[in-house]
């Protein structure tokens, strides 16, 4: 088996008194204090019970404990379940269940949420400060092929499934990346994804393998966010579609400065006329395409070829391949990818696995082409996928919840086009009953679907448009709009 050693004991032994984590009010914390910090809580936590194996739940907001926590795990062998603090109760519980998490660990302020989740021991990250250190061997070597996180993703189908990533995915996630966008010394990264989601994390993990300074943001404040690229020396960022939006505003007459040189532009679509208003400033856009099964990003476009490229999302990172299968008349087919970086599969789920997976390539279910000089575009989302301000929205899995009311009959979601969040989901109804009104939805949906999810219109409609077969045919759920 492979193994290195552990990333952020080598890095505490390398670079000990570098920064590793800048926070927005200006404390640092070295690899050396990171290190001591983490082992510490480790020990903490094997007092609690947690050990080699566990599945941790892990609910926090950005936050350094939140870091140091995920660190932990890695010391104990433990694999951290990252839970999306924007869901309700009801989902967390879903991916508890599944995940087989027995223990949740979260930020204080998340407490009294994380009190209603259905597992046995939930603790705040203070309560575990104040345990005794459990005096116990702790991992030194890291076994590349070892489940570090697991992080759901919503599926097609309505449930969510747990990709799982292994110590060798976020290894050669980091490493490809770096050959892609090069290291310089000079690099400070500015993380203000939330750390639930793999693009986040990605972050604090090339952190520790690189041995670079990442500037820690709780949140996304557009004006704090703008003044630490012009002012606070960061020269990476890592954003989605709304972020570049809200940033370019913010930039208005003014440029970044020279040093800034990589805007890592993922989760989903970005509009053409927003990449084009980029570049016109000099915004050193990166265009990539990838998805929590990928570790981050498996394909980028460099801001120099952005200038004929405008729309693709560029060729895949030197150890990844890209196919296209079943292409149509326009060369437009499924997207296949390959590589250290792609999970190996879904947390005991196997008919998802056995859907996905064939000879070492992940079908995606998204749809694209690669033009004659191998630039991947992608023209279509996996099944009806709604991407809203970069948190994902499965039409299914929404029908679905809405379904579970009594007095509805049928039910179709669809995406639509919005200038805030980039597409936001409706809902066309037809009811069972004809007393059902607005408020008795959202009442029913408030406590079942994170916000993000609840449809922002509801139309109540006769019949859902269907094809021969009597499927639902989303794209026309529109027309049913002025009816
Ligand atoms: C865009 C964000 C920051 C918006 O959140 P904000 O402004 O902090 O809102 P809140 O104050 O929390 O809430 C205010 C109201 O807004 C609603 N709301 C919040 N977010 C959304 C949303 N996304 N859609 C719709 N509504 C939203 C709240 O509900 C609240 O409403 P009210 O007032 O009614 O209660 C935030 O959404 C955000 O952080 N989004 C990004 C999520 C993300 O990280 N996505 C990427 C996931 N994909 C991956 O990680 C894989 C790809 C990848 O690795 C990658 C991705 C990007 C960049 C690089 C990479 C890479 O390859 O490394
Ligand atoms: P997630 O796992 O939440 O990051 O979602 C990944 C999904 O976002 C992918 O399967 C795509 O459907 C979509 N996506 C990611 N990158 C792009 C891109 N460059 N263009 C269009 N869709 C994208
Ligand atoms: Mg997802
Ligand atoms: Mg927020
Ligand atoms: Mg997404």
């Amino acid at each position: 088996t492979e193994t290195i050693p552990h990333w952020l004991t080598k890095q505490a032994y390398l670079a000990p008194n570098q920064p590793a984590i800048e926070l927005e009010n200006g404390t640092t914390l070295t690899f050396l204090e990171l290190k001591q910090k983490s082992q510490i809580f480790a020990r903490k936590l094997a007092s609690l019970g947690v050990k080699n194996g566990d599945h941790i739940g892990v609910l926090s907001t950005n936050d350094v404990r939140m870091i140091i926590a995920i660190h932990a795990l890695s010391y104990l062998g433990s694999v951290g379940v990252l839970l999306n603090t924007r869901l309700t109760t009801q989902e967390l519980n879903y991916q508890l269940r599944d995940a087989k998490v027995s223990i949740v660990l979260t930020l204080d302020d998340l407490y009294p949420k994380a009190e209603q989740l259905d597992v046995e021991i939930v603790r705040s990250f203070s309560m575990i400060d104040d345990c005794m250190e459990k005096k116990i061997p702790l991992v030194t070597e890291l076994n590349l092929e070892d489940d570090f996180t697991i992080i759901y993703t919503s599926g097609t189908t309505g449930f969510p499934k747990g990709v799982v990533h292994t110590y060798g995915n976020h290894w050669w996630s980091a490493i490809s990346s770096a050959l892609n966008l090069g290291l310089s010394k000079e690099d400070k990264w500015l993380a203000t994804l939330p750390m639930f989601h793999v693009g986040g994390l990605s972050i604090y993990l090339k952190s520790v393998i690189y041995g670079m300074p990442v500037m820690l943001f709780e949140k996304f404040h557009v004006g704090s966010v703008h003044h630490a690229i012009m002012h606070r020396g960061v020269t990476m960022i890592s954003v989605v579609t709304i972020m570049v939006q809200r940033l370019m505003e913010k930039l208005g007459e003014e440029f970044y400065p020279e040093h800034f040189r990589c805007m890592l532009l993922g989760g989903g679509p970005a509009p053409k006329a927003l990449l084009e208003k980029a570049k016109e400033k000099l915004v050193p856009v990166f265009q990539s395409y990838g998805m929590t099964e990928t570790s981050s990003q498996i394909a980028t476009l460099s801001p120099h070829d952005a200038l004929n490229k405008v729309g693709s999302s560029g060729k895949p990172l030197v150890p990844a391949q890209l196919d296209i299968i079943n292409p149509d008349h326009e060369n437009i087919g499924e997207i296949l990818v390959k590589g250290p970086m792609v999970t190996k599969g879904y947390f005991q789920n196997q008919a998802a696995n056995e859907g996905s997976f064939k000879d070492g390539w992940l079908a995606t279910g998204d749809l694209g082409y690669l033009d004659e000089e191998g630039f991947l575009y992608v023209v279509d989302r996996r099944k009806d996928l709604i991407i809203s301000g970069g948190e994902n929205i499965y039409p299914s899995e929404v029908e679905s919840v809405i379904a579970g009311l009594e007095q509805v009959k049928e039910v179709g979601v669809v995406g639509v086009e919005n200038e805030k969040w980039g597409q936001v989901p409706y809902a066309f109804i037809v009811p069972n009953d004809p007393k059902l009104d607005k408020e008795d939805v959202y009442h029913f949906l408030q406590t079942r679907l994170a916000a993000y999810k609840i449809p922002n219109e509801i139309y109540f409609v006769e019949e859902l448009p269907r094809n021969a077969s009597n499927k639902l045919v989303r794209s026309k759920l529109l027309n049913l709009m002025n009816k």
